[in-house]
């Protein structure tokens, strides 16, 4: 088949997994958007502002364990998704930008070009420190070879990867991008590094098993829950990797969020005398709130490639590679079955009680047992400690670099990739930043149903340091902007009105429903009332 640039990047995209593109065009892109749209190679979006197509595009890759695709044009459009892509960078996304660039010929007049920064190159400098692997594609011989180096350690990373391909040779032929390559395997390592760890598993008294976000990247969660149900501990997951085996066949515990969590699963984490951490990332959001410091010495981290055992490693160890070789490996290790899961508040009281953060996570976890889980969105804000209180589904949401705005184009891209209908919590404050990408939804057919904390206010700032007026947001009326939107607005106060509301955007997929619901300055969900008195104590405790 004969390819063009454009064409060979975009099979080079699908045949590594990539399930569709977000984006918006400007003209160093628009040639690439139109083989892009008239190729039909990958299902595409456009959306409103370039954070959004960021959020998006990282969020259809973490729900499908694959890449994400953002494309945008040069300078405004990509250096306008920095922060998205900082975001997917911190927490492994394997977001692929895609962004147009300017042509031999006018890179050399010797003008400054639109769009363009200090120099033509400050673009790529700058995703330099965005990504794991960067490249432009101006020479037609090199550029498979090029797709190829990118794409691949993109999926074999699991982080950001930028191209930049020249607006004049979109169309030049092109040979076809090589096959997805990943690095040669290390099965010695891998099995001298399996042993290792199952003798250290069988020597502690208390073992316990922590995973985050790379099972979920590399695909992982089916292997892992088979590994844990072999050895018979205690598993939990970190913050970030709240949603993790949903639907798995295992005892998971929860989610660990130190003193600010479960004390059953603080107490296992905490205590456990060999902490097996796979795919966790060693982050404050992960431990800052421990109750105690976990001693990294007596723990085992498998992350990023590499397999960390207090003072020695082994390089080169993938987390699939592993597992495999520790589910070889694996037996009973005696004991006692892992404790239950938790469970979740239901049975939300129809009456006129003014609402509180956490009567939405009582009515959202009463609507899952009504209708089955939906897939979640949520922003940084409380709504994401809200979020904790709701029982187990497929989840999105940025627990570590955490930017606010990426709820509600999150939400869009889990209605695209899942088909599921998706509900999306975000706070007033981060709806203001990206609300308004849900006037995208009547384009394509999306029917998220979007929970706005509406509490006029900053709060989660309001909780770290009190008393400052700046925390005070007007009320903007969101679900009266709804309609104009193309969708439905319905603004609650009481537990009644909530039920009422949920029922009847239940009712109704044919548009995006907005649940404005308002909630008092200074009252929390009861996650975050104890994350940020944790907060406030380890600073307190620092301050001695
Ligand atoms: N800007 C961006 C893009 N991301 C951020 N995380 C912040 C600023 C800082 C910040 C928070 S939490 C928060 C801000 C401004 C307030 C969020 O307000 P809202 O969405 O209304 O949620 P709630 O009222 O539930 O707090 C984090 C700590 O950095
Ligand atoms: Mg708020």
């Amino acid at each position: 088949m004969s390819e063009t640039l454009a064409t060979a990047l975009l099979h080079a995209l699908k045949d590594r997994g990539a399930d569709r593109i977000f984006g918006i065009p400007g003209d160093f892109v628009l040639p690439f958007f139109r083989v892009m749209a008239e190729s039909e190679i990958l299902p595409w979006h456009t959306l409103s502002h370039e954070p959004a197509v960021g959020y998006a595009a990282d969020a259809a890759g973490r729900i499908s364990s694959t890449l994400g695709v953002a494309v945008v044009t040069y300078g405004a459009g990509a250096l306008n998704m920095v922060n998205a892509v900082a975001q997917a960078y911190a927490e492994k996304s394997p977001l692929v930008v895609i962004s147009g660039g300017p042509g031999a010929e006018e890179s050399a007049l010797g003008l400054g070009l639109h769009h363009q920064v200090k120099t033509l190159n400050s673009q790529f400098e700058i995703f330099r420190e965005l990504t794991c692997a960067q490249s432009i594609l101006n020479d037609l011989t090199t550029a498979p070879g090029e797709i190829a180096r990118i794409l691949d350690a993109a999926r074999s990373l699991s982080r950001p990867v930028y191209i930049e391909i020249p607006r004049d040779l979109v169309n030049m032929p092109c040979a076809q991008v090589p096959a997805f390559a990943p690095p040669p395997p290390n099965h010695d390592a891998a099995r001298a590094c399996a042993r290792e760890v199952m003798v250290r598993l069988a020597a502690a008294k208390s073992p316990a098993v922590l995973v985050g976000v790379e099972a979920r990247r590399y695909g992982l969660e089916d292997k892992i829950a088979g590994l844990c149900r072999k050895l018979g501990i205690s598993v939990a997951t970190s913050f970030m990797g709240r949603g993790l085996f949903v639907g798995k066949d295992l005892p998971l515990m929860g989610t660990y969020l130190g003193s600010a969590g479960d004390e059953n699963i603080a107490r296992t984490i905490e205590n456990a005398d060999c902490l097996l951490m796979l795919g966790v990332i060693v982050s404050d959001t992960n431990f800052g709130v421990s109750g105690r410091n976990i001693d990294m010495r007596a723990s085992i981290r498998a992350l990023d490639r590499t397999v960390v055992f207090g003072h020695h490693l082994y390089p080169e160890v993938s987390l699939d590679e592993l597992i495999d070789a520790l589910t070889e490996l694996a037996a009973p290790l005696g004991h006692a079955a892992p404790r239950p899961l938790r469970d979740y508040a239901t049975g939300l009281l129809e009456d006129s009680t003014p609402l509180e953060p956490s009567h939405i996570a009582i009515a959202i976890n009463d609507l899952f047992r009504a209708h089955g889980p939906m897939p979640i969105a949520a922003d940084i804000g409380d709504c994401l400690f809200t979020a904790l209180e709701i029982s187990d589904t497929a989840f999105v949401a940025p627990g570590y670099y955490a930017s606010m705005g990426m709820g509600v184009p999150a939400g869009l891209a889990l209605a695209a990739v899942t088909g599921k209908r998706p509900i999306v919590l975000v706070g007033d404050g981060a709806f203001q930043m990206t609300g308004w990408e849900i006037g995208n939804c009547q384009k394509y057919g999306w029917a998220p149903i979007v929970i706005v904390f509406n509490n006029r206010s900053w709060e989660m700032l309001r909780g770290f340091q009190p008393g400052q007026k700046y925390h005070d947001l007007d009320d903007w009326h969101y679900a009266d902007i709804a309609p104009s939107l193309g969708g439905r607005g319905m603004r609650v106060q009481t537990c009644a009105e909530l039920k009422q509301a949920l029922d009847t955007a239940m009712a109704d997929d044919s548009v995006f429903q907005l649940i404005e619901v308002m909630l008092p300055r200074g009252k929390t969900s009861d996650s975050l009332a104890r994350f940020t008195h944790a907060i406030r104590e380890i600073s307190a405790m620092k301050d001695e």
